[in-house]
Order: structure tokens, then sequence, then C-alpha cells
């Protein structure tokens, strides 16, 4: 059962937040997909997926990735797109820090640039150093940076806080970043 659920969840974060046309699906604006019809066309002879499947990822999930609108009719990615859909975000004033991991090789080219949101719909930025570091270990030798998010936000940038407690923002410039 483990194994199936990590099967699914990983299908489901490739196809609600980067290509829900390899199987046909299609996300309306705000990235919701049509729940029967996502069952219905991820199930393959190898690997069945049913609403009790995917209620036990939604609820389950480590980092609550996915989720249900009220009448459990929809289902959608909480952040992470690379495709445009609109996720209806507020501004939220952020703490005063907010953590980067990320991996060394990066740190040359983040040094002139400041965080780029590469493929992503924004630059993804941690609470904690535990999750900094977790987010930086998938990349390589993980480095921790400091965001002055306080700063920033003084100084007009606006940030987000995604369902699942993400938080997001367009560009962190390099003076406000410590490592
Ligand atoms: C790096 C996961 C060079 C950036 C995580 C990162 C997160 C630069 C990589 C979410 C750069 C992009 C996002 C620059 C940024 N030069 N490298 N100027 N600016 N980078 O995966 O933040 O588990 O798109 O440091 O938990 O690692 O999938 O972003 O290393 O919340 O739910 O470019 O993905 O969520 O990598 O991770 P990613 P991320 P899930």
């Amino acid at each position: 059962m483990e194994k199936e659920h990590k099967y699914f969840s990983k299908f489901l974060s490739y196809t609600l937040r980067h290509h829900p046309e390899k199987i046909g699906l299609t996300l309306d604006n705000k990235g919701w997909a049509n729940v029967s019809d996502l069952i219905t066309k991820m199930n393959t002879p190898d690997a069945a997926l049913t609403m009790e499947i995917l209620e036990t990822i939604v609820a389950s999930n480590d980092k609550k990735r996915f989720a249900f609108n009220d009448d459990k009719t929809k289902i959608r990615a909480s952040q992470g797109h690379s495709i445009p859909i609109d996720l209806d975000l507020q501004p939220v004033t952020p703490p005063a820090i907010l953590y980067h991991g990320t991996a060394q090789q990066n740190l040359e080219s983040i040094q002139a640039n400041g965080l780029l949101k590469q493929s992503r719909q924004h630059v993804h930025l941690s609470a904690t150093t535990e999750t900094a570091i977790q987010v930086g270990s998938r990349h390589g030798k993980v480095v921790v940076l400091v965001v002055q998010t306080g700063q920033m936000h003084k100084a007009g940038y606006t940030f987000y806080l995604s369902d699942n407690h993400v938080w997001l923002t367009d560009h962190v410039p390099v003076e406000y970043i410590e490592k």
C-alpha cells in the first residue's frame, strides 16, 4: 500500500504541477482537475487509482501537497507549479527571516543573480532550517541561505504563503541573502 501511495503521490505532483497533458488531463486556470476524470486517466493495468487512495494521499501526504475542493469533486497541487495557474494567493507579511536550501554548486550563480524561480512559478522559501535542509539536499551538497524577508517586505517585495505553508516570492536580490 505504502509503495502504491508513493507512486501515485509522485505521479500526482508531476501531473498536477507540470504535465497534465501527458495523460490528457486539463486543469482550469486555478489548477483544479476534475477528480473522476483524473482517476480514470491515471489508472493503468498495473496500478489502480481509487478515490480511497486519493483521499489517503491528500490527508496523509507529508507536505500536504494536494488539496480537494469542498465537495471533493476537484483536486489541485497547493504549490510548486511550472505551468501558469492562478492559486489566488494573497500577499502576507513574512517573518523577519526565512531560509532557502540549495546546493553548493548553485552558489556562484545565486551570488551573481539572486534567487530565481527557475522553472517554477515562484522562489520557494522555508520557515525552518530543517525544511530548508530537506529541500536543498534534493539538489546536492546542501547549503542553507538566510533571507532577510522582513527587510525585503519593507522595501516593497510581495510574499505569499501557500495552503501547505510554503513561502513564495518572485525573486530574491542578492543583497538580502546571507550564507
Ligand atoms: C536554485 C519541493 C542557480 C534553487 C521543495 C534550487 C520546495 C539557482 C533550484 C519546492 C538560482 C530550483 C521547490 C540561481 C535559484 N542560480 N541556481 N540564480 N536561483 N536556484 O526544485 O526551491 O517536495 O525548482 O536554489 O520542498 O529546490 O516537490 O526549487 O536549488 O518547496 O513538494 O535552483 O519543491 O517541494 O529547484 O524547491 P526547484 P526548490 P515538493
